[in-house]
C-alpha cells in the first residue's frame, strides 16, 4: 500500500522544471490520447481521475454503456485536469485512420490546434498551413506526450503493425517522445500478440490494463497500480528530455516546418492517385469500342 500511496503522491506533486533554453519554458504536460473508435480512450482518463482523485468512480469522460460499442462517442478534443502540472486530453476516435485522420493528430501532437473543440478529420492542406502561420509563436510552452490506446481485443497482425509504426514514428517527430502504448481489453487471449507486435516495432513504453467502467469498477491493488505506473512512466519521459536542454522554439518551428511538408506530400498523393483513377476510368470506358472493332475484322 505504501508503494501504492508513494506513486500516488510522486504524480500529484510532480512539478515542471523551468527549461534553460526558450522564452518561459514549458509550463504543462498534455498527455495527448490517441486511437481508434471504442478502443477505451475516454474510459482510460476516468481511470486516471478515479485512482488519483477519490473513492467514487464518476465518469466525466463519457463512455459508452455496454461493452459492445463500436465507438464514436467523443468527438470533441476535451481536456481533463489531473494535477497542477498534468492535463489528459480526450480525443475523437479514428474511423478508417486515412492520411487525413492521421494528419489530425499529427496537428494535434505539434499543439497548433485549439483544445477543447470538435475533431474535423478532412482538413485541407490549406488549413493546416493556416493554422502553422497562426500558431508559430503562441503554443510551445506545452509539452506534449502522445499515448496511443489500443484494445487487445483487435488483434494486431505484422502487416497492421508495421502501418502504426509509421504513425507512431511520426507523431514522436511531432512530440519529441516515443509514444506510450496502452493496450486496453486486456481480458482476452489476443493480448500477448498485440504486445509482442508492439514491442517489435520498438515502443519502449508498452502497458496492458483494464479500465474500471460503469461496469466493472471495483477497485483493485493492481489495476491501481497499472494506471499510477502509466502516469509515472510520462514524468521519467519528460524528466529524461527536460534534461536533453531543447531550444523550444527551434524544435516548434521545425515540427510546424514538418507538417506542412507532410500535408503537401499527402495532397501531391492524391492529386496523383486521383488523376490515375481518372485515367484508368478513361482507359476502360474506351475499351467496348476496341471489342466491336476486333470483332468486325
Ligand atoms: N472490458 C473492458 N471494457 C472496456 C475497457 N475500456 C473500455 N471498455 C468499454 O469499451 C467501450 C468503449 O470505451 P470508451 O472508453 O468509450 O472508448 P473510446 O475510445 O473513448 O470510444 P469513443 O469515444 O466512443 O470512440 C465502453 O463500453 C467501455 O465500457 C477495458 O479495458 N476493458
Ligand atoms: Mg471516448
Amino acid at each position: 500500500m505504501e508503494d501504492l500511496e508513494a506513486l500516488r503522491q510522486k504524480v500529484l506533486k510532480y512539478q515542471l522544471r523551468k527549461a534553460e533554453k526558450g522564452a518561459e519554458g514549458y509550463t504543462r504536460i498534455l498527455l495527448q490520447l490517441f486511437g481508434s473508435a471504442g478502443h477505451g480512450k475516454s474510459s482510460l482518463i476516468n481511470s486516471c481521475k478515479y485512482v488519483l482523485e477519490g473513492t467514487k468512480f464518476e465518469t466525466p469522460a463519457q463512455v459508452a454503456s455496454g461493452h459492445q460499442s463500436q465507438g464514436g462517442l467523443t468527438t470533441c478534443r476535451t481536456t481533463y485536469v489531473l494535477t497542477d502540472t498534468i492535463t489528459m486530453v480526450d480525443n475523437r476516435g479514428f474511423g478508417k485512420m486515412d492520411s487525413y485522420e492521421t494528419e489530425e493528430i499529427y496537428a494535434q501532437l505539434a499543439n497548433i490546434l485549439p483544445l477543447d473543440e470538435t475533431v474535423s478529420w478532412n482538413k485541407p492542406f490549406a488549413d493546416i498551413a493556416k493554422s502553422c502561420l497562426m500558431n508559430s509563436e503562441m503554443t510551445y510552452t506545452d509539452l506534449v506526450v502522445p499515448l496511443y490506446v489500443y484494445s487487445a481485443e483487435e488483434g494486431l497482425d505484422k502487416s497492421r503493425a508495421e502501418e502504426i509504426k509509421t504513425f507512431l514514428t511520426n507523431a514522436q517527430r511531432m512530440t519529441g517522445f516515443l509514444p506510450i502504448v496502452v493496450i486496453t481489453k486486456t481480458s482476452c487471449e489476443k493480448v500477448q500478440q498485440v504486445h509482442q507486435q508492439f514491442q517489435n516495432i520498438g515502443i519502449e513504453s508498452i502497458f496492458k490494463v483494464e479500465n474500471y467502467t460503469p461496469n466493472n469498477n471495483s477497485k483493485t491493488l493492481g489495476k491501481d497500480k497499472q494506471f499510477l505506473l502509466i502516469l509515472t512512466e510520462v514524468l521519467s519521459l519528460v524528466d529524461f528530455r527536460m534534461e536533453q536542454h531543447i531550444d523550444l522554439k527551434v524544435e516548434h518551428n521545425k515540427r510546424l516546418q514538418d507538417l506542412v511538408i507532410m500535408a503537401n506530400d499527402r495532397e501531391v498523393k492524391k492529386a496523383i492517385e486521383d488523376t490515375i483513377r481518372k485515367m484508368e476510368k478513361e482507359q476502360q470506358n474506351k475499351k467496348p469500342e476496341k471489342k466491336a472493332w476486333c470483332t468486325l475484322s
